[in-house]
């Protein structure tokens, strides 16, 4: 007998690809396809997912490659042989901050699809702007000048929207495109980021902004729960902000509520049930969240090329070099993001500079782990001698705002003493332990102030995480995940969250299965904490939190914070902007 039992699709729309992907209720994997940019796209001219003009540090990505990407993805799961007839819930996620421009006819053109044409024969005539910015494009300082000094400062700015202005944020975007295409934004009946675009297609109307991806924008005060007037105004150029707040639209509050049901389209032309239920669509950072029941005070380390910090947690406490959004699917809940640009590549540069490997290993990582670990913390001779402490940053960096460059010191901890005299550094060996130590310190600092003690707390431990979630290519290395331990703590221990590539658009199909099957009041912990089978996708790598270890590098957070101190202020020095007052502002 054919099997009729509910399916729910997930959706990543990132920089390089749509990935689609369906689950059963019980959370098993049934259908995934992707679709490539690069290697499957035809008629648009883009390099890894994005064109880019380099006199203006923009980069963007053609919104009708997207289209042209959503029928074909549907197309393979459909040659797969699933039944979008099961498909009772469809949500996704989007690249954050990317923003897409509708047209008047827009609204008109989506509910009004011939189901024998592409949707990208047919959509053509639907946007303003062909094009939508995307997250890695730098073209708006000028507009990042103007909103961190809105509200009075950079601090302002991220107490109230939850980030200080960055130039991939869709507010100060919005304010460069008007400025600079004023005729496309005033022809613009909507605004939509990339999560609310796809679900909008799915819709068959423009959907609304996501609770979690709208505090990407630099628009939104999260604790008001709505647009921040003042900001509208700037990025609207007029302090009659209704234009502006109509062309973004109404924002629920609920991220598992209903938008409705799917298009019509979808349901003559693939055959999807035409009662399957549109759920919010998200950003592809709270989406990979929810790959997994993350509890308040689990972290999650994706270590890629970049490095990621994500957290669910109960406290709302901003400042400018950390991001806040809303929780995607529980009120009262926050994520904490740290997003750094260097992380993978500067480990391989390290591991790159060690020659030769150990004889009889084919693991390039063998000689560098040895190096790691093999001595004390931050390369110390004895406990109480002087520290090795550096910051590596082959791409400038966010966090803090660096220069690209490698910076060494040694810090003395008695006299609190940082000297750049780095003669009794073992070059390149000393490297090995002092990049990872200084990449988890900085998670280590910047973290500190929203982790806390574990409740209830019988043996008096430090506040820090529960459980540390490594995922991405560095969480298969063991001298990373051991030293995550020592440095970040962890009550519970170090894990390896291993779901293949496919976390973010994993999270988006749990999402819908939450939404669509929750009983009154059922939280996505509750419900998907029942389902998930936790011994398929996690792993305990290393020990979490061990005191003495712990301990030691309290030391090293103060010492990586004198080190960013001396850096940033050196930097200013150079660019003739030092005050007299002595160290700068990490
Ligand atoms: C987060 C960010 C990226 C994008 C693309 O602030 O800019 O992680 O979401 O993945």
């Amino acid at each position: 007998m054919a099997d009729s039992s509910p399916l729910y699709l997930g959706f990543d729309l990132s920089t390089q690809q749509l990935k689609g992907i369906a689950v059963t209720s019980d959370l098993k994997v049934s259908y995934e396809a992707v679709f490539d940019f690069d290697a499957d796209a035809s008629g648009f001219n883009i390099k890894k997912g994005v064109l880019t003009n380099e006199a203006e540090r923009e980069v963007y990505a053609p919104v009708a490659m997207w289209l042209q990407a959503i029928d074909t993805v549907l197309q393979r799961l459909k040659d797969k042989g699933i039944e979008f007839s099961r498909v009772m819930g469809i949500s996704g996620a989007g690249q954050q901050h990317g923003s897409v421009y509708w047209s008047q006819e827009g609204e008109h053109a989506l509910s009004n699809l011939n189901k024998d044409k592409t949707l990208e024969s047919q959509l053509d005539h639907a946007f303003s702007y062909p094009y939508s910015p995307n997250w890695q494009d730098a073209s708006t300082q000028e507009q990042c000048d103007l909103f961190d000094r809105h509200l009075g400062d950079e601090t302002q700015l991220a107490m109230n929207t939850g980030s200080k202005a960055h130039h991939r944020f869709t507010g100060p975007q919005i304010l460069r495109f008007r400025t600079k295409h004023p005729e496309e934004y005033r022809k613009t009946s909507r605004i939509s980021l990339v999560s609310s675009f796809l679900a909008s297609i799915f819709l068959g109307k423009i959907a609304p902004i996501d609770i979690s991806d709208v505090c990407g924008m630099n628009l939104w005060d999260i604790q008001a729960g709505t647009y921040n007037e003042k900001l509208l105004a700037l990025a609207a150029g007029t302090a009659d902000t209704n234009d502006l707040r109509s062309k973004l639209g109404n924002v629920p509050e609920d991220g598992g509520g209903s938008f409705g049901t799917v298009s019509p389209y979808f349901v003559h032309r693939f055959g999807f049930n035409s009662s399957c239920t549109i759920v919010p669509f998200t950003g592809d950072n709270p989406s990979t969240i929810l790959a997994l029941p993350l509890r308040p005070l689990d972290a999650m380390v994706s270590l890629g090329t970049s490095t990621t910090f994500l957290m669910s947690t109960p406290h709302y406490k901003p400042d400018p070099a950390v991001h806040f959004f809303n929780h995607p699917t529980t009120a009262g809940l926050y994520m904490f993001m740290l997003c750094y640009k260097n992380g993978g590549l500067a480990r391989e540069q390290v591991r790159d500079s060690l020659s030769p490997q150990l004889p009889g290993t084919s693991d390039p990582w063998s000689l560098f782990n040895n190096h790691a670990t093999g001595t004390l913390p931050m390369g110390a001779t004895s406990p109480n001698s002087p520290l090795r402490i550096a910051l590596y940053f082959p791409r400038p960096e966010i966090v803090p705002n660096v220069r690209a460059g490698t910076y060494r010191y040694i810090y003395d901890p008695e006299y609190k003493n940082l000297s750049s005299n780095t003669k009794t550094w073992n070059l390149p060996t000393d490297d090995c332990r002092a990049i990872v130590e200084s990449q988890l310190l900085s998670l280590r600092l910047r973290s500190r102030n929203i982790v806390a003690p574990p409740s209830p707390n019988p043996d008096n431990l430090p506040a820090q995480p529960r459980r540390i979630f490594l995922v991405g290519g560095g969480s298969q290395n063991p001298a990373i995940a051991k030293l995550a331990g020592e440095i970040l703590g962890g009550v519970e221990g170090v894990y390896r969250l291993d779901v293949g590539g496919n976390a973010c658009a994993l999270g988006s199909a749990y999402k819908a299965v939450w939404a669509v099957e929750r009983k009154s009041g059922e939280t996505f912990e509750e419900l998907i904490g029942e389902r998930w089978r936790e011994e398929e996708f996690v792993k305990k790598v290393a020990d979490g939190y061990q005191k003495e270890r712990y301990k030691v590098y309290e030391k090293g957070v103060e010492a990586l914070e004198k080190v960013e101190r001396e850096v940033l202020y050196k930097q200013a020095v150079d660019v003739g902007k030092a005050g007299t007052s002595g160290a700068g502002q990490v």
